[in-house]
């Protein structure tokens, strides 16, 4: 059989961007675009990095025994200033928060920009020993018309993000991005060293058949988390759905977003507001989640309504099908 001929007219995710911005017209200064771009280059400099990471825990490549848990833990780290180097660089930021870094990161100078960026810079690092997928997550926010940039600008709740997205480093390297016009995917094609679109405009099933929790939790769950879940594992109807729980939140969310379902990590009786940050975790999750069509909440209300009031804050997340997440919320409702 013949070779398909390969595809001459490849929509790279700079390309993309660029489409979005003239279709904003004279809105659009361009400034978004060089922002997100210069997030491309960090998520394929951090791609290649934990790529050889991988490869020098499995087969010891540093002959250093004591390389693989060193080089594993410096992997956050590393990502982390891969980030605030190239947000700062380009010209656009203004103000940075990163999970690895407990203050807010304010430019000055000359680089100083009109955007903030909220960033996990290795989600689900612990996971990484094993191959595990772990990823990137960012937000973006505008700064506040009047404000020079300062923490007040990302303590906002996260309907005020202009994008969000995240990149999961996996057996196949794909990011995720929203600016508010719905959600597409790309998928690194590492001979060419460009992310090519390769999931348009992703809309996730209204109703899915996966649930999404660590279960392990069970003891401390409130009551409408543990009633939902039992009401999805003996449903009256006899099929009940499948539990799939990676444990690193940028796989969980893929999983989700292409095949439905729901994700959790709720508040409970040990942790009020669960696990995940708001900023940097919770909130742009759930803006990608709205823009494909399905509902994030943190049971009882909706997240990206939530105000942070610390930048490392946390609050509860559900997250997945329309449908599914409806069904979660009826058993929160009754119980308020
Ligand atoms: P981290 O930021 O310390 O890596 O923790 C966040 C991760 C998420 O990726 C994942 O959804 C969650 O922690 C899993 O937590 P748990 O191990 O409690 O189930
Ligand atoms: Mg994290």
């Amino acid at each position: 059989t013949e070779q398909e001929a390969p595809s001459t007219d490849l929509i790279t995710l700079t390309r993309h961007i660029l489409a979005q911005q003239q279709a904003l017209g004279e809105k659009a200064s361009g400034e978004l675009t060089l922002l997100l771009i210069g997030i491309q280059v960090t998520s394929k400099y951090i791609a290649s990095q934990v790529r050889k990471a991988r490869l020098i825990n499995l087969v010891g490549l540093a002959g250093d025994s004591n390389a693989s848990g060193e080089e594993q833990k410096k992997l956050d780290v590393l990502s982390n200033d891969i980030m605030v180097n190239a947000l700062r660089a380009s010209g656009q930021c203004s103000v940075m928060v990163s999970e690895e870094v407990e203050d807010a990161i304010v430019v000055t100078g000359r680089s100083k920009g009109t955007y903030c960026v909220v960033f996990d810079p290795l989600d689900g690092s612990s996971n990484i020993d094993a191959g595990v997928n772990v990823g990137t997550i960012f937000g973006i926010y505008k700064v506040a018309p009047g404000s020079k940039g300062s923490v007040e600008d990302v303590l906002r709740p996260g309907k005020e993000m202009v994008a969000a997205g995240y990149t999961m480093y996996g057996s196949s390297c794909n990011l995720v991005l929203t600016t508010g016009q719905g959600v597409d995917g790309f998928t690194l094609d590492e001979s060419l060293g460009e992310f090519i679109l390769t999931h348009p405009n992703i809309k996730i099933p209204s109703r899915g058949k996966i649930y999404s929790f660590n279960e392990g939790n069970s003891l401390f769950f409130h009551e409408p988390t543990l009633k939902y879940l039992e009401s999805i594992k003996y449903p009256k109807n006899n099929k009940p759905y499948s539990a799939r729980y990676i444990g690193s939140m940028v796989a969980d969310v893929h999983r989700t977003l292409l095949y439905g379902g729901i994700f959790g990590y709720p508040g409970d009786k040990k942790n009020k507001d669960g696990k995940l940050r708001m900023l940097y975790e919770s909130f742009p999750m759930a803006f990608l989640t709205e823009q494909a069509g399905g509902v994030a909440t943190t049971g009882s209300r909706r997240i990206l309504d939530v105000s942070p009031t610390h930048i490392h804050g946390r609050c509860p997340v559900f997250l997945g099908s329309k449908e599914d997440v409806e069904d979660l919320q009826k058993f929160y409702n009754a119980w308020e």
